[in-house]
């Protein structure tokens, strides 16, 4: 079987970490997000990876190379992103059988996907409590009988997640769709042409997250990190305390004094301490440092990330390359309890979290004793003033 990854998109709405590194290329426990999808196609049996590639589409052909976990790779390009069955249809040439469509920026538990791979056709279906935003189905008997987008009044509450097995003849349908009222090519219509002529079994997905905005890329850590099995293969301080699950890299260091709190990453090269507090689900990315008397809580520190002195940063993204002045202080709750508002595509939107910090764009770097407000935005290579307390994005 072969699985079309989708991993084409900017991700727009995860700028400005998507500035340096394409959303299927963020980190997520100790690979990157798309590579979680790959590994569970490659669970389920896929014996042909094929990579729909356009944004930063190096970062991902480096990454996975010609064979991956021992299945053959190969790549297809998107020059324009025009929608989902658009994407789909640039790995036509690759396709000669039934074959399966996932997101490349979505997590699915193992289960569904090594079930949908058995059943032909057949799609994700995940149950949530509100389906309105979603693409919706409706079930009769475990099969698909129609999907409605977005609707007002929800025929079901199990809704599209973008895993579809789909039969041989709907590779040509892939070019053969209208563009939507959005303007774009929609995967969806095909299901929608597939549904209208075969049986199409919804295969139960107990577990999803789809990581399109900074947070959810917080909670794809907390997912995969809680997953990870302690291993201590790098340099702890025999002063040093690792409670609870645990992953310290081979050519990691964790100095005296520290106290780690599981779950949490410290990728190799990274450097830990003295004197940090690190609880988790915390990643701290590669090469990066965290150094005395730094307290981290569910934040993902990205590669080359330094937290040198003195700052508290809580539920917060940092992106490559950040640099935190000394006693940088991170704001991660209302005094209202309400949930913490941050901007994605220039518009303030609810994170649906009490507790979020910040996110910050690759390079950018505060100055001394700077306080980020809860929700904050720090463009790519932004930079602060010394005592200054930063409300507003910068
Ligand atoms: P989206 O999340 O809708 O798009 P995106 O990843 O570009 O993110 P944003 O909206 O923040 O800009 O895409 C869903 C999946 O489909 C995702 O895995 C990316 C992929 N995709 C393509 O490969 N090509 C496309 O033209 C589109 C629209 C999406």
């Amino acid at each position: 079987m072969h699985a079309v990854i989708l991993a084409a998109g900017e991700g727009t709405r995860m700028r400005p970490l998507t500035e340096s590194i394409p959303k299927p290329m963020l980190p997520v426990a100790d690979r990157p997000l798309v590579a979680h999808t790959a590994d569970a196609a490659v669970a389920a049996g896929a014996d042909r990876l094929v990579f729909v590639v356009g944004y930063e589409a190096d970062r991902v052909r480096d990454h996975f190379g010609e064979s991956y976990r021992g299945v053959p790779v190969a790549y297809a390009t998107q020059d324009q992103q025009l929608g989902t069955a658009h994407a789909a249809a640039a790995a036509r040439e690759h396709l000669d059988d039934d074959f399966v469509v996932l997101n490349g920026d979505d997590l699915y538990d193992e289960d569904a996907l090594a079930a949908l791979f058995e059943r032909c056709p057949s799609v994700g279906a995940y149950t949530v409590d509100d389906p309105r935003p979603y693409g919706v189905f409706s079930i009769d008997d475990g099969q698909v009988t129609d999907i409605v987008e977005k609707p007002e009044d929800p025929p079901s509450s199990r809704v599209n997640v973008g895993a579809y097995h789909f039969p041989a003849e709907a590779a040509d349908w892939l070019i053969e769709v209208d563009r939507s009222d959005r303007g774009e090519y929609e995967i969806t219509d095909v299901l929608a042409r597939v549904i209208a002529t075969h049986d199409v079994s919804a295969v139960p997905v107990r577990r999803w997250l789809g990581v399109g905005r900074p947070w959810e890329l917080l909670e794809a850590n907390e997912w995969k990190l809680a997953e990870l099995d302690r291993h201590v293969d790098g340099e702890v301080h025999e002063r040093a305390e690792l409670r609870g699950s645990i992953v310290v890299e081979v050519g990691a260091t964790v100095d005296a004094g520290v106290v780690v709190e599981g779950p949490a990453l410290i990728r190799s090269g990274a450097d830990v301490g003295p004197n940090a507090y690190v609880r988790g689900a915390t990643h701290i990315g590669k090469n990066a440092h965290v150094g005395n008397g730094v307290e981290l809580k569910n934040t993902v520190v990205m590669q080359e990330t330094n937290v040198p002195h003195l700052s508290y940063v809580g539920d917060s993204v940092l992106g490559e390359r950040v640099n935190l002045g000394a006693g940088t202080q991170v704001a991660n709750l209302r005094h209202d309890g309400e949930p913490v508002e941050t901007t994605v595509k220039s518009e303030r939107v609810s994170t649906g979290r009490r507790k979020f910090g910040v996110v910050a764009g690759p390079d950018a770097k505060t100055a001394i004793n700077t306080s980020l407000n809860a929700g904050v935005v720090l463009s790519a290579g932004a930079t602060t003033t010394p005592g200054e307390s930063v409300l507003r994005d910068r």
